[in-house]
C-alpha cells in the first residue's frame, strides 16, 4: 500500500531583510527568489515547491512586511503578505537571531488563527554567543504562543531538516498541488526579469532600485540561443545615467551577470538586450503597478 500524501501551503513572512527568500531557496535547493542586502527586495508572492516522498511543501515567499513607508508600492507589498496569510496551513515567521524590533512585533497580530505557527530564528551563524538565544526566545514567546521555534541559518543550510519536520506536522492529508519535480509556479520569464532586478538591487546604489522594475518585452527560443529583450522601467530621467554608469559600464555588468544566471536557469546560451525606459512616477500609481505585472 502506498503512503497517503500530504500537501499544504506554507507562508514565509517577516519584516524586510530577515532572510525569507534565502530560506525559501535553501529549503527547495534552488534559487527561485531573488536575494539582496537591501530591504524590500521581494515584491511578489512566489511559490516554491519541495516534494519529499509522500509530502509536498508549497512555500509562499512574501515581501517583507513594513509599516514605515506609505505609497502605492508598499501598500501593494503589504497586501501580498496579508493575502498570502489568508490561505495557508503553516506560517513560518522569520526573524534575525538576537534582533527583535517593532517591525517584528507589528506582524504578530496579523498571523491568522488556525495554521501552525513556527518561529524560524535565522542568521544564527552571526551569533557570537549561542546562549543568548534562550532569553531571546523567551522574550518572543511571552508575546506570542508559537507552536515551534527552530534556530536556522539559511545562508549556511543549517537546521533546515528540523524546520521541515516541524512544518510537515502542520500539513493536511491531500493530493499534491504540483508535479513532483516542480520548483515554482512562476514562469521562467518571470524568473529572468527578477534576476535582472536582483543585479540592479545588488549593483546600483541605494535609492534607484526601489524606483525600478523589469519587463520582458521579447522572448525567442527558436535559434541556438534564447534571445531575450528586457526593459528596465525607471521613474525619472535622472535615473538613466545612474543605471548606465560611466560609458555604460554599470548597465553592462548588470546585463552580463543577469545573462549568466538566466543561461544557468534555462540550461541554454542566452542573448540578452536590456533597454531603459522612463515612466514617471510609475510606482506611485496603482494602475501602472498593475500594468507592470504587480498584483
Ligand atoms: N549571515 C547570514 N546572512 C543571511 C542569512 N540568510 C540571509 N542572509 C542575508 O540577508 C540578506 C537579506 O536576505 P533576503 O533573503 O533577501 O531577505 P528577505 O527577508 O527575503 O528580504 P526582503 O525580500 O527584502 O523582505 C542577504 O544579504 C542575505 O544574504 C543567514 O542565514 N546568515
Ligand atoms: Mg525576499
Amino acid at each position: 500500500m502506498t503512503e497517503p500524501t500530504r500537501c499544504g501551503l506554507v507562508a514565509i513572512v517577516g519584516r524586510p531583510n530577515v532572510g525569507k527568500s534565502t530560506l525559501l531557496n535553501a529549503l527547495i535547493g534552488s534559487k527561485i527568489s531573488i536575494v539582496s542586502r537591501k530591504a524590500q527586495t521581494t515584491r511578489h508572492r512566489i511559490h516554491g515547491v519541495l516534494t519529499q516522498d509522500a509530502t509536498q511543501f508549497v512555500f509562499v515567499d512574501t515581501p517583507g512586511f513594513q509599516t514605515r513607508h506609505g505609497g502605492a508600492m508598499n501598500r501593494m507589498m503589504n497586501r501580498v503578505v496579508t493575502q498570502a496569510l489568508g490561505e495557508v496551513d503553516v506560517v513560518v515567521m522569520v526573524v534575525e537571531a538576537g534582533k527583535w524590533s517593532p517591525g517584528d512585533a507589528q506582524l504578530l497580530p496579523l498571523l491568522p488563527q488556525g495554521p501552525r505557527h513556527i518561529l524560524a530564528i535565522n542568521k544564527t551563524d552571526l551569533l557570537k554567543d549561542r546562549n543568548a538565544l534562550f532569553p531571546y526566545v523567551e522574550r518572543i514567546a511571552a508575546q506570542h504562543a508559537f507552536d515551534a521555534v527552530v534556530p536556522v541559518s539559511a545562508a549556511r543550510n543549517r537546521q533546515l531538516e528540523p524546520l521541515l519536520a516541524e512544518i510537515a506536522q502542520g500539513l493536511p492529508a491531500g493530493e499534491f498541488m504540483f508535479e513532483e519535480d516542480a520548483l515554482t509556479d512562476r514562469p521562467v520569464r518571470f524568473l529572468a526579469a527578477e534576476l535582472i532586478r536582483e543585479k540592479i538591487f545588488r549593483l546600483v546604489g541605494d535609492e534607484l532600485p526601489y524606483g525600478c522594475t523589469v519587463v520582458i518585452e521579447a522572448w525567442d527560443e527558436q535559434g541556438p540561443q534564447v534571445r531575450i529583450n528586457a526593459c528596465v522601467v525607471v521613474e525619472r530621467d535622472s535615473h538613466r545615467p545612474i543605471l548606465l554608469g560611466a560609458g555604460g559600464q554599470h548597465m553592462k555588468r548588470i546585463a552580463t551577470e543577469a545573462r549568466q544566471e538566466i543561461a544557468q536557469l534555462l540550461d541554454r546560451p542566452v542573448h540578452l538586450e536590456v533597454y531603459i525606459k522612463v515612466r514617471k512616477g510609475w510606482s506611485e500609481r496603482e494602475s501602472s503597478l498593475r500594468d507592470l505585472g504587480y498584483e
